[in-house]
């Protein structure tokens, strides 16, 4: 499994542990862990993230509490900066291997795609994934120099758009932080 590896659901991770290339450093410091609050343009707050290291990769938690209920995409941005509107002060997806957008596409995907949300009409939902490819403080790092961001957008991820699968401007944003 290269740097390329997809993001997987967490059901799957176990099996794939072994070929994970997560640093021996990651290992020995389990505990490592950075989360992000989202709020939206309004400066609400729609849910929160934790990202924890495992010697599988990066394990996301993810709990939405009043997000807009519909099929949005969810990437990790370059850049720890979420100006409302739009949010494009976070940069593009988080992309530090050069590949391009999607889980589709021989190329890709990015180390910040993510699978769609699908949030129910209450605005609920809580989901986990792990990341075999980015780490909280090592190569492929969130918390590098100008840091990182989980961003929300409008619309679904396509999968095969490049650069951003056409997702939309950003609808919430949080910046991740140690
Ligand atoms: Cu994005
Ligand atoms: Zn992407």
């Amino acid at each position: 499994m290269g740097r390329r590896a997809v993001w997987l659901a967490a059901s799957l991770a176990a099996a794939l542990a072994l070929a994970s290339p997560v640093s021996a450093e990651d290992k020995a410091s389990p505990a490592a862990k950075a989360s992000a609050v989202l709020k939206d343009a309004s400066g609400k707050e729609v849910g929160r993230a934790t990202f924890t290291a495992t010697p599988s990769g990066a394990l996301l938690s993810l709990v939405l509490t009043a997000a807009p209920p519909g099929v949005h995409a969810l990437h990790v941005h370059a850049i720890g900066k979420c100006v409302p509107p739009d949010f494009k002060s976070a940069g593009p997806d988080f992309n530090p291997d050069q590949t391009k957008h999607g889980f589709m596409v021989p190329e890709g995907p990015h180390a910040g795609d993510l699978p769609n949300l699908h949030v129910p009409a209450d605005g609920k939902l809580e989901v986990e994934f792990v990341n075999p490819v980015v780490t909280i403080s090592q190569e492929a790092a969130l918390l590098d120099a100008d840091g990182s961001s989980i961003v929300i957008h409008a619309n679904a991820d396509d999968y095969k758009t490049d650069p951003d699968g056409d997702v939309g401007p950003g609808i919430a944003c949080g910046v991740i932080t140690p």
